[in-house]
C-alpha cells in the first residue's frame, strides 16, 4: 500500500507544495548530451576548475553516483526578482548576478529536498536508495532537467523553460525507484543567436558550448589570482557572476518574478554603487556576503573584481 502512494504525480505535487516551481522525472539512462562532457574537458573549457576533471567519471552518468539508479527527480526554482537587468543599470552600479544577492541556494534548496526525501521515505515502507544534490554533486543537472521535461538546453547553454524562462536553480534526487518519466523538453531556440552575439568575451564559442576561460562568470567567481588583462575592459561593472546571455534571451522578456524571501536581494547587495562596495573593509565585505553564494569568490576575489570594475567605470 505504501509503495503505491509513491507515484510520480504524488512526488511532483509534494515538490510543488514544498516550494519548487517545477518538478519532473527523467530516467537514469544513456543520453547523447552526457557524452559532450569529455570533449568539453578535453578542449580545456573547464579552465582551472580541476574538480570538474576529477569528478568526470562520476559526472558521466548518475548511475555512477547511485548504484542501480533508475530515476532522477529534477526540480527547478525561479529566483528572478523585481530588479532591472544589468544592461539597464547606470555604469556606476555594481553588477551582482541575480542568483547571488540573496540566501545561498545550496542551503535553502537542500533543506527543501531533504523534506521531499523524508516524505518519500515515509510513503515507501520497502525502502530505496537516494541522494539529493544541489549544484555541487557530480551530476550534469541540465541534461537531466531537459529529459525530465523542465525545458531545453539553450544556446547560452542554460536550461530554458518555455513558460518561465531560465532564471532557475536546479536541484535533484537520484533514486533507485522506478518512476514514470516525463517527456523531454524540446529545443525552442530556433534561429535566435542573441546570447552568442551579446556575450562580451565571445565565451559562447559555438551554440551551446561555453569556454569557461573566457566567461565572466568563471573569471569573477571561480578563477583565483589575477584576471588576464585581455578581459578587463569586457568585465565592465561585473563584480560577481554574469547574467548577460540570459538577459537577452527572448524567453526572459519579461521573466516572472518570485516573492520567495530567500531570493530577495540583501540590503547592501541591492544594486550597490561600485564605489560604496569598494569602500568597505574586508571584514565588512565578509559580513555583507555571509550566507549568500558570493562567499565562493572570497574577499580577495571580490576586491580584485571591484578594482577592475572601478577602473572601467572611470573610462
Ligand atoms: C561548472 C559550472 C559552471 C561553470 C561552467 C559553465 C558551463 N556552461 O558548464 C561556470 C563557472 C562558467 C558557470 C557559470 C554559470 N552558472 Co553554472 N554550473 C556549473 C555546474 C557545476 C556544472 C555544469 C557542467 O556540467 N558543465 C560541463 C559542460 C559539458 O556542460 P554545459 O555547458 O552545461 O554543456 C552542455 C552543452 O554544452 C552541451 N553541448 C551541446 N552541444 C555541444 C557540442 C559540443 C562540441 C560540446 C563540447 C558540448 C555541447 O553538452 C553539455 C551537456 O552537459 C552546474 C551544476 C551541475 N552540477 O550541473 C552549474 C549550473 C549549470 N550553473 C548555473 C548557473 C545559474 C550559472 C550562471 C548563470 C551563474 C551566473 N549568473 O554567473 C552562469 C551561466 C554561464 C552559462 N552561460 O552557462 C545553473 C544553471 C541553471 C540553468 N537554468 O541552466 C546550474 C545548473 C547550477 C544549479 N544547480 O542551478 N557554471
Ligand atoms: S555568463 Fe556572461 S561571459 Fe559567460 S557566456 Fe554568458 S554572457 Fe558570456
Amino acid at each position: 500500500m505504501g509503495v503505491d502512494r509513491l507515484t510520480a504525480s504524488a512526488i511532483k505535487a509534494k515538490a510543488r507544495s514544498i516550494g519548487f516551481d517545477l518538478c519532473g522525472i527523467a530516467r537514469a539512462d544513456d543520453y547523447p548530451e552526457l557524452v559532450f562532457l569529455s570533449e568539453w574537458l578535453a578542449r580545456g573549457y573547464a579552465a582551472t576548475m580541476g574538480w570538474m576533471h576529477r569528478s568526470a567519471e562520476r559526472r558521466a552518468d548518475v548511475r555512477h553516483v547511485v548504484a542501480g539508479a533508475r530515476s532522477v527527480i529534477v526540480t527547478a526554482t525561479l529566483y528572478n526578482t523585481d530588479r532591472p537587468y544589468s544592461s539597464q543599470l547606470p555604469p556606476e552600479v555594481a553588477r551582482i548576478s541575480r542568483y547571488a544577492w540573496g540566501d545561498d541556494y545550496h542551503d535553502t534548496l537542500k533543506a527543501r529536498l531533504d523534506v521531499l526525501l523524508a516524505w518519500m521515505r515515509g510513503q515507501s515502507p520497502d525502502g530505496f536508495e537516494a541522494r539529493a544534490y544541489v549544484d555541487t554533486g557530480p551530476v550534469q543537472e541540465r541534461v537531466y532537467a531537459q529529459y525530465a521535461g523542465l525545458g531545453w538546453i539553450g544556446k547560452n547553454p542554460c536550461l530554458i523553460n518555455p513558460e518561465i524562462g531560465s532564471w532557475l536553480f536546479l536541484a535533484e534526487i537520484i533514486t533507485t525507484l522506478d518512476l514514470e518519466p516525463d517527456t523531454q523538453g524540446l529545443e525552442q531556440c530556433g534561429s535566435c543567436t542573441k546570447c552568442l552575439e551579446a556575450c562580451p568575451t565571445g565565451a559562447l564559442v559555438e551554440p551551446g558550448v561555453l569556454d569557461s576561460a573566457r566567461c565572466l562568470s568563471y573569471l569573477t567567481i571561480e578563477h583565483r589570482g589575477d584576471i588576464p588583462a585581455a578581459w578587463h575592459a569586457a568585465l565592465g561593472a561585473q563584480v560577481y557572476g554574469c547574467d548577460i546571455c540570459q538577459e537577452v534571451c527572448p524567453y526572459n522578456q519579461p521573466a516572472p518574478v518570485t516573492h520567495d524571501a530567500p531570493w530577495q536581494p540583501r540590503a547592501g547587495l541591492d544594486l550597490p554603487a561600485l564605489a560604496d562596495l569598494a569602500a568597505r573593509s574586508d571584514d565588512e565585505l565578509r559580513t555583507l556576503v555571509k550566507g549568500t553564494p558570493m562567499t565562493r569568490a572570497k574577499v580577495e576575489g571580490l576586491r580584485r573584481n571591484l578594482e577592475i570594475a572601478l577602473v572601467n567605470a572611470m573610462r
